[in-house]
């Protein structure tokens, strides 16, 4: 993984600095409603424990023995066999609550058993992480693909530079939040907020100010109206300690710590905390976005209207191939990156899917040296069943300017994009259909 800060990170400097952060609703609880549809609108809690998938079927089983409960009935399962709060005793803590729960005065953090309390009726769902991460890979994928410069700040929440994408002027920004809100939407069944502004602190007391499923616009002229209004604690920054020191000061709003004078500030508060809140009630803060983490890997790919058969369909087939091929090399240039490792994706009729990738010597985004990798990838797959979905990837990317792209070790320069690793073997031979597209 690279790991470089940008600086100030709008490259065109007459453009105002537009920062957006971007913050999942009710992220864990959102990801349970996905697969639970039925419990939408219910208060919901999730905690207590590890998830155990086959707890809930097994009911099911037990109940309704003449009918099949696997995975995929999960949204058929009646509410009322959902397992309710009320009945928890231990010393589980809640990681989030759906807003309906949230109604009762429940929330993040909170114990379990006092959740009960507030809202008995809650249904409690154990936690799945790996589910979340999942989650979480697929709504940063969405917006890397949009805008391309994004501070990772864990599971649900990233900041993004909107300055120099297309749309993240207008209006503010809203155009653009507008955009990735519906991309992550469509992609993912889950909502998000945002908001944006001149930087970091602002816009994520922004992204909350709307929630949830909203967009906040915020400019440094709005600051006295939207923000000074706001508990310190809103801050990000200011913690329970200081709040704690500010309200025995008299200081409840950020509108309060912004009138006073930033000598005081700092005999109170020590030299560097003091000024930092003192420019930080003012709205000023030009931290850089921290990119951590470039994209890994750009991919394209398609759902066919009908599924293809490898031999009858191959004409249409092998187009599309190339399409996908040329798209990816075209992301790739326009966003600035190279990769060395192809892969592809084939989904089947009955919905297995196959992927297999190779890496070259070389980084590349030219169209026809990923189709030539990408063409050898599929001559590793068997054809049994007609193809359903067809994808193309370009990982292990870098800057297409740094300096492992344009200086490759001298004995690698030798070999050709060409020469791709070669294929694993296959079990069954079939090369003569995969050579058809
Ligand atoms: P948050 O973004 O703070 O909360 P949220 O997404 O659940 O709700 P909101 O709509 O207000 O943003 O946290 C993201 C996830 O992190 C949350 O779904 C569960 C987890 N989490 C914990 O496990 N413990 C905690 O104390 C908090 C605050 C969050
Ligand atoms: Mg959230
Ligand atoms: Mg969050």
């Amino acid at each position: 993984m690279l790991g470089y800060a940008l600086g100030v990170s709008s490259e065109t400097p007459n453009l105002p600095r537009r920062i957006a952060h971007l913050d999942m609703d009710a992220f864990y609880a959102s990801v349970e409603l996905l697969r639970y549809p039925q419990l939408k609108g219910l208060p919901v809690v999730i905690g207590g424990g590890r998830r155990r998938e086959d707890d809930l079927l097994a009911r099911m089983r037990a109940a309704q023995p003449d009918r099949e409960w696997t995975i995929e009935h999960l949204a058929e399962i009646p509410v009322d066999m959902f397992p309710r709060i009320n009945g928890y005793t231990g010393r589980g803590v809640i990681t989030t609550a759906t807003y309906a729960a949230r109604a009762f005065g429940v929330g993040s953090a909170m114990g379990v058993m006092k959740a009960a309390q507030l809202c008995p009726q809650a249904i409690l769902l154990p936690v799945d992480f790996e589910q979340y991460r999942h989650y979480s890979r697929r709504f940063k994928e969405m917006v890397y693909d949009i805008a391309p410069l994004v501070e990772d700040r864990g599971v649900d929440e990233i900041y993004i530079d909107f300055t120099d994408v297309p749309g993240g002027q207008r209006q503010g920004g809203r155009a653009l939040a507008r955009l990735i809100q519906k991309s992550i939407t469509d992609a993912t069944g889950l909502t998000c907020s945002i908001g944006v502004a001149p930087n970091k602190l602002l816009a994520k007391m922004a992204s909350e100010l709307n929630k949830p499923n909203g967009i906040s616009i915020l400019q440094a002229e709005d600051l006295a109206e939207k923000i000074w209004p706001l508990a310190c604690r809103k801050i990000n920054g200011i913690g329970p300690k200081a709040d704690a020191k500010l309200q025995a000061h008299g200081i409840h709003t950020i509108g309060e710590l912004a009138a006073r004078e930033p000598q005081w500030l700092i005999e109170h508060f020590g030299k560097s905390y003091g000024a930092w809140l003192h420019a930080a009630s003012h709205g000023i803060d030009d931290r850089p976005l921290v990119i951590e983490s470039e994209p890994v890997s750009m991919s394209r790919e398609t759902t066919f209207e009908k599924d293809l058969h490898v031999l009858h369909d191959k004409a249409a087939l092998g187009d599309i191939f190339t399409r996908l091929c040329q798209q990816v090399a075209a992301d790739l240039q326009r966003k600035g990156y190279v990769g060395k490792t192809i892969g592809i994706k084939l989904r089947f009729d009955n919905f297995q899917s196959v992927t297999r990738d190779s890496t070259l010597d070389v980084y590349t985004a030219d169209a026809k040296a990923i189709r030539h990798a990408a063409g050898l990838c599929l001559k590793r797959v068997e054809f049994k069943r007609r193809i359903r979905l067809l994808g193309v990837r370009v990982g292990s990317l870098v800057r297409a300017d740094c300096d492992q792209a344009l200086h490759p070790s001298p004995l690698k320069a030798l070999s050709s994009v060409f020469s791709a690793r070669e294929a694993q073997p296959l079990k069954e031979p079939h090369h003569e259909q995969a050579d058809l597209f």
